[in-house]
């Protein structure tokens, strides 16, 4: 399973790329590129401790609760790539999730490179809890950055039956490519999205809605 902003939609997670979007708020180069965080490191920062506060206060929706019941009855067969860096899949229930471009709820040092929890605010610059450098930044892919687990991700493609991209307007590489090679491994592929995605026609199947319907109806 593939899922992006679409899915957290319902939640009241704005998505990048709709009317009233992220990324209409914040222009792209403005926070998620690590030029930008070179040169405008607070501005940086405030975009994500916002979001982060923000995230407190939304919950899952019935499309999250649907693949955490999913993974009850699939277990091990079942694996979920988020390019979401919310931790909507978690506290809904499900465990088997990759975040291939972070988590808000996580910090990256610069000097040792470790992951840690988020503690407080980037922008007040809590030590790093390893090296005590106060060098912390969000834990989030940035645009010219490698993904996160894309060995595990290019593993679980060879070997899927079954392939669901939900709510991703299939713009962002490399999952955006994603489809295609499950398709290439001899997988099955189903978009579960609220209107055609930029990678519509590579799907063989596509149903078009909100999540909150689409993904129960589906999974049960
Ligand atoms: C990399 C974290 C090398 C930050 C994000 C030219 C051509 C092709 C590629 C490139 C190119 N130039 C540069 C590139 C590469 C670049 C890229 O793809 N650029 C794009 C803009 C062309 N990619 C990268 O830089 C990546 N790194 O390539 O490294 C590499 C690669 C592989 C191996 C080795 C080396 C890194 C990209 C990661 C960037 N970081 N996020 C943050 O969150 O702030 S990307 C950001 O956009 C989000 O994380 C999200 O993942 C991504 C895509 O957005 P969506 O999730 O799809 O959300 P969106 O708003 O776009 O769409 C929402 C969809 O939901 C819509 O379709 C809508 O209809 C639907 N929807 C809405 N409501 C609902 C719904 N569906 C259902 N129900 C609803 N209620």
């Amino acid at each position: 399973m593939l899922t992006g902003a679409g899915i957290s939609a319902e939640s009241g997670v704005p998505t990048f790329r709709d009317a009233d979007g992220l990324w209409e708020g914040h222009r792209v180069e403005d926070v998620a590129t690590p030029e930008a965080y070179d040169l405008k490191p607070t501005t940086v920062h405030r975009f994500y401790d916002a979001r982060r506060a923000a995230l407190l206060l939304v919950e899952p929706n019935q499309a999250h609760h649907a693949l955490a019941r999913l993974e009850e009855s699939f277990g091990e067969q079942l694996l979920v790539v988020t390019q979401n860096i919310d931790d909507l899949h978690e506290r809904a229930g499900s465990s088997r999730v990759l975040h291939m471009h972070g988590e808000l709820n996580s910090a990256l040092c610069r000097g040792c490179r470790q992951r840690s929890p988020w503690t407080s605010d980037l922008v007040d610059h809590p030590p790093c809890p390893r090296c005590g450098v106060s060098e912390l930044r969000p834990d989030v892919v940035w645009f010219g950055e490698i993904p996160y687990e894309m060995e595990r991700i290019h593993h679980a493609l060879l070997r899927a039956d079954l392939f669901v991209s939900i709510g991703t307007s299939g713009a962002v590489y490399p999952a955006a490519g994603f489809v295609q090679a499950a398709a290439s491994y001899g997988a099955r592929t189903l978009e579960l999205n609220l209107q055609p995605s930029e990678g519509t026609d590579f799907f063989a199947e596509a149903r078009h809605g909100p999540a909150g319907e689409l993904v129960p109806a589906w999974v049960e």
